[in-house]
């Protein structure tokens, strides 16, 4: 399919199909056996300026927007997701300050993410809030020039190696949601430690923590936007990310799909290759259909959402509920397609399939997702005159 990309969308989608391709998939099935961190490709991908594609120029990035990012991002997918999310949740934990901080805040920590030399990291759940966000416990206190932190973030992607976390805090305790505010917090602060890298069924090398603040103290300046904002902050930036999501969803059912497509090319039973059977091609009619579903809406909205930066939650949401649904599906039926072998970790197909269950789950899960569809769906129909 041609998705009448400009120059500068191919030169992007090639260059990171060939990190993709070079540096991620031959080192992907050791990075997830060691759980290492992959700071071997994350690094060719910062030479390359891939973690400055959704910056703006003045602030050292590269000036395109949330499509060339989902470019990026569906590339390095189709080798690994573990890469992938690392390298994505710095766009997660840095979006809050571009979109909402200071002119002070973007021109001092927006060049370093550009650039990949640091990585940022998004810390809003907690143990007691997920789906629940609004019901954090976290606590900024403030103190003269100064805001005390205490409280555990809980399953940080990229903690304990970012060097900026978004952090949501309340301030008004009482307000509930509305009293939560944002803040821009550097590795290294006292009182700010991490828990330990936590144990996951699938992307193995992402680092997953727990931030933990022990009275905390961070100036004032840390503050993202006003007090009171950090809810929207929160709101808007995955309304921003999601598509990302989706994205990760279509590159790895890509990579799947075209690892079932060659095993059945490959292997004969019955004195045939298994793709001549109608049974396996029929699998893999419907692998082709529903990713090209799948890339199709990833692409339209995070056009759409490049160009109509309002009122974008209900497509946000459907670009990540449909395509990581399909991502799992196809993941699974990859696994069948390899058979016995699928099973073994001597193929890269059940990684996959492990790696896909979180897409259903994290930025929000899929069920949240259709909550949001819903709820945008009451908003505009539920009042309107038959
Ligand atoms: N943009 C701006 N504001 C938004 C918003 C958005 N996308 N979504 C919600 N809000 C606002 C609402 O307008 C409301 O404001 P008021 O109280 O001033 O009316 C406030 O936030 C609370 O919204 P709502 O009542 O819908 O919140 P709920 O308590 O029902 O919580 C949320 C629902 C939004 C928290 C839930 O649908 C959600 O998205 N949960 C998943 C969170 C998530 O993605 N976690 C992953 C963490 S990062 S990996």
């Amino acid at each position: 399919m041609d998705y009448f990309l400009n120059e500068d969308q191919k030169a992007i989608r090639d260059l990171a199909r060939k990190i993709a391709q070079e540096r991620v998939m031959p080192v992907r099935a050791e990075l997830d056996e060691k759980e290492e961190f992959p700071w071997g490709p994350l690094k060719y991908l910062a030479d390359v300026g891939l973690f400055g594609v959704y910056i703006p120029e003045e602030y050292g990035g590269l000036g395109y927007g949330s499509f060339e990012n989902c470019l990026a991002i569906e590339e390095i997918s189709r080798a690994c997701i573990g890469v992938s999310v690392s390298f994505a949740a710095s766009g997660l934990g840095s979006y809050p300050f571009l979109l909402f901080g200071s002119e002070e805040q973007k021109k001092k920590y927006l060049p370093d993410v550009a650039s990949g030399r640091k990585l940022a990291a998004f810390g809003l759940t907690e143990a007691g809030a997920g789906s629940d966000a609004g019901g954090i416990r976290t606590t900024a206190k403030r103190d003269g020039d100064a805001y005390i932190l205490n409280g555990t973030k809980q399953w940080i992607t990229n903690g304990g190696e970012a060097e900026l976390y978004s952090v949501i805090a309340l301030t008004d305790k009482a307000k509930g949601p509305r009293g939560a505010s944002a803040f821009l917090l550097e590795k290294g602060l006292p009182g700010f430690n991490f828990g330990k890298k936590e144990k996951k069924l699938g992307i193995r090398c992402s680092a997953t923590r727990e931030l933990v603040f022990e009275d905390c103290r961070v100036p004032k300046e840390s503050l993202i936007g006003r007090e009171g904002m950090g809810f929207i902050v929160a709101m808007r930036t995955l309304d921003k990310t999601r598509p990302g999501i989706g994205a990760q969803a279509v590159g790895l059912a890509q990579g799947a799909f075209e690892a079932a497509v060659e095993y059945a090319r490959e292997r004969h039973q019955f004195e045939k290759p298994i793709i001549s059977f109608q049974a396996v091609s029929h699998i893999l009619a419907d692998m082709a259909a529903e990713i090209e579903a799948a890339r199709a809406l990833v692409y339209a909205v995070a056009r759409w959402v490049d160009t109509n930066p309002k009122d974008i939650s209900r497509y946000s949401a459907i670009s990540k509920l449909f395509p990581t649904d399909v991502a799992m599906k196809v993941t699974v039926d990859a696994v069948q397609i390899f058979g016995g072998y699928g099973f073994m970790r001597d193929y890269p197909v059940e990684k996959m399939m492990r790696d896909a269950k979180i897409l259903q789950i994290y930025e929000g899960t899929n069920q949240i997702q259709r909550n949001v569809i819903g709820q945008s769906l009451i908003k505009e129909y539920a009042s309107k005159p038959h």
